[in-house]
């Protein structure tokens, strides 16, 4: 384990990494947005700086939570860059999170600051300082806000705070099997080495390499867009061309000017629907990346018979960054679609049986993972996070799959009970929890089904209390008043019983067979 005195601790702030790889004329354009406006390096480092000065005003306690919840705007990446620069921990939030989801999370986070839009102010305040939380700005899309006017006159001069690898970068709400969300905390180090990796393995070409241009489409309170796609451009000193909501045509408006692409499957569903989608409009892009979500062979398939492209798929967490990846130079061997690729470079997986024995190739059993990328714990839960790490120091991905003759790693399906729509997840306990506390309602069962366009998409089955006759709209407007909208089930069914294992155990297998024909 290197002690910390091997670099200066300065550098572990993986601030200090990304601005060090600024392009040396600071006055090219380092993002350009759909709705024609453009930050040059200058500009970011300016700014960031100036946001830094505005935290480090508020004298907050060290290792102080910055929470947001804001739509997707450059000023927003310049948050989430000057809360690394300043040294504190960022917290992202879906922007789909309604009151209860953000008590809760704001309860068991304790964030010194909260950013929120203006529009969101009012009942966002109210929970932060009723949590105990001091200073809450607000931030527009349209550029406005009480954190763009507080920041705007502090110097554009700022000392990077001094932190440790191991020192906590963020906070990223996950869900298991289980109940509420657990806090994954990113270091640094967690972050800096993954960004370096992906820079090497994907082939990133600095400037005077010839330069990148990252079309970024993704939301970015999650790990995709904010570190894979954000950090990926920013360590190379490439341009990123900035949507503020992914929109298929737009995508393809922009392509020409672009080398890079990242994004869920769905993204590539959608645009693979789009009749503008051809050999001629990617003929500048080098490089499609997909992952989130399992990547249909098909779509594959079709993205390479359409666009003479073939999509790198990589397989990454919340806890641990990116595990895995097909390899970009095919020196290193082919993208090979219904696969995950290789462990990356410093990371290693091994496939366990249920007794914890290392299976053989081509044998099905749980990933598990060890390596730089691997979070430090979930936040305030060292119970949870002593269950999901092995005696030997392997996270328990949750994962099932496969490594096979040529060492490419295949995820066959999740020992957790998770859904994977359009990228996001959903947690079938938790939306289980809340239809049984719904009047009526005995006791539900949320289970995924395959879909065209999410992928999968939730389904619950409700059983009725004796003698309720269940209100299916009502349930689903109850659901969308109080949940996320990507959460809310896309349909419910009313039926007798659940079916159970002679354990108890309702088998949510049976009940994905019976509705699996979809919609
Ligand atoms: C929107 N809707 C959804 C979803 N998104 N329903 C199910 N699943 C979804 N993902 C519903 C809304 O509730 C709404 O329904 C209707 O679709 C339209 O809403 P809208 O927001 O306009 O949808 P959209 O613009 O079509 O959004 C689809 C999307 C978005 C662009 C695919 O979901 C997206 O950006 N997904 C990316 C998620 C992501 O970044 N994942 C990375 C996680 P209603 O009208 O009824 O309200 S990081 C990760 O997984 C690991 C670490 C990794 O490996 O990267
Ligand atoms: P989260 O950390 O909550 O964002 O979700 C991580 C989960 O997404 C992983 O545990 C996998 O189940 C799933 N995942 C991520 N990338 C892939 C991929 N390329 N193929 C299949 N599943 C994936």
């Amino acid at each position: 384990m290197p002690t910390h005195h091997d670099t200066p601790p300065h550098q572990g702030n993986l601030f200090t990494a990304l601005r060090a790889s600024f392009p040396t004329n600071l006055d090219a354009t380092a993002v350009e947005t759909d709705n024609g406006l453009f930050y040059t390096w200058r500009d970011l480092d300016r700014a960031t700086a100036k946001m830094a000065n505005l935290l480090d005003s508020l004298e907050l306690p060290e290792g102080s939570r910055v929470a947001v919840q804001v739509e997707k705007s450059v000023e927003a990446l310049i948050l989430y860059l000057a809360t690394l620069r300043a040294g504190f921990v960022f917290l992202p939030l879906n922007t789909a999170y309604q009151s209860a989801e953000i008590e809760y999370f704001i309860g068991n986070a304790e964030p010194a600051v909260v950013v929120c839009t203006e529009k969101n102010f009012g009942w966002v305040s109210k929970i932060a300082f009723k949590a105990g939380t001091k200073h809450v700005f607000t931030l527009s899309e349209n550029v406005t806000g009480s954190l763009l006017d507080r920041a705007a006159n502090l110097s554009d001069q700022h000392e990077i705070a001094i932190k440790n690898s191991d020192d906590l970068a963020a906070i990223l709400y996950t869900s298991g099997t289980t109940g509420r969300s657990k806090g994954a905390m990113l270091t640094h180090g967690n972050l800096l080495s993954n960004a370096l990796v992906l820079k090497d393995y994907w082939g990133w070409r600095t400037p005077d390499q010839g330069g990148d241009v990252l079309i970024h489409a993704l939301p970015i309170f999650h790990v995709h867009g904010l570190f894979v796609a954000i950090h990926g451009a920013l360590i190379n000193g490439s341009k990123m061309i900035w949507l503020s909501k992914f929109d298929p045509k737009v995508v393809l408006e922009k392509m020409p000017e672009a080398t890079i692409f990242m994004g869920v499957p769905t993204l590539y569903v959608r645009l693979l629907a789009e009749p503008g989608l051809n050999q001629d409009v990617v003929k500048n892009m080098r490089l499609f990346i997909a992952g989130s979500a399992p990547l249909l062979i098909e779509t594959f398939n079709a993205w390479q018979t359409q666009t003479g492209h073939t999509i790198l798929e990589r397989y990454g967490m919340s806890e641990t960054a990116m595990l895995t990846s097909n390899p970009y130079d095919t020196k290193q061997g082919e993208r090979r679609g219904g696969t995950v690729g290789f462990p990356l470079q410093g990371v290693t997986i091994r496939v366990q049986d249920e007794k914890n024995k290392t299976l053989p190739t081509g044998e099905i059993g749980n990933i598990e993972v060890k390596g730089p990328n691997v979070f430090k714990g979930y936040w305030r839960m060292p119970e949870k996070t002593a269950e999901e790490f092995t005696a030997d120091g392997f996270f328990k991905t949750g994962d099932v799959g496969k490594y096979d003759e040529r060492g490419y790693i295949t995820i066959v399906g999740r020992s957790k009970d998770l859904i994977i729509s359009g990228g996001y997840n959903v947690y079938p306990a938790e939306i289980e929890g809340y239809l049984n506390d719904l009047p009526g309602i005995e006791e539900s069962a949320v289970i995924g089904i395959p879909h065209p366009d999410f992928g999968e998409v939730g389904v619950a089955l409700l059983i009725a209390k004796k003698g309720i006759i269940l209100d299916h709209a009502k349930i689903i407007a109850n659901m969308k008043a109080n949940l996320a909208n990507f959460k809310v089930p896309k349909q419910c069914f009313v039926i007798d019983a659940l079916p159970r294992n002679t354990m108890g155990k309702v088998q949510k297998n049976i009940l994905r067979e019976q509705y699996a024909k979809g919609l």
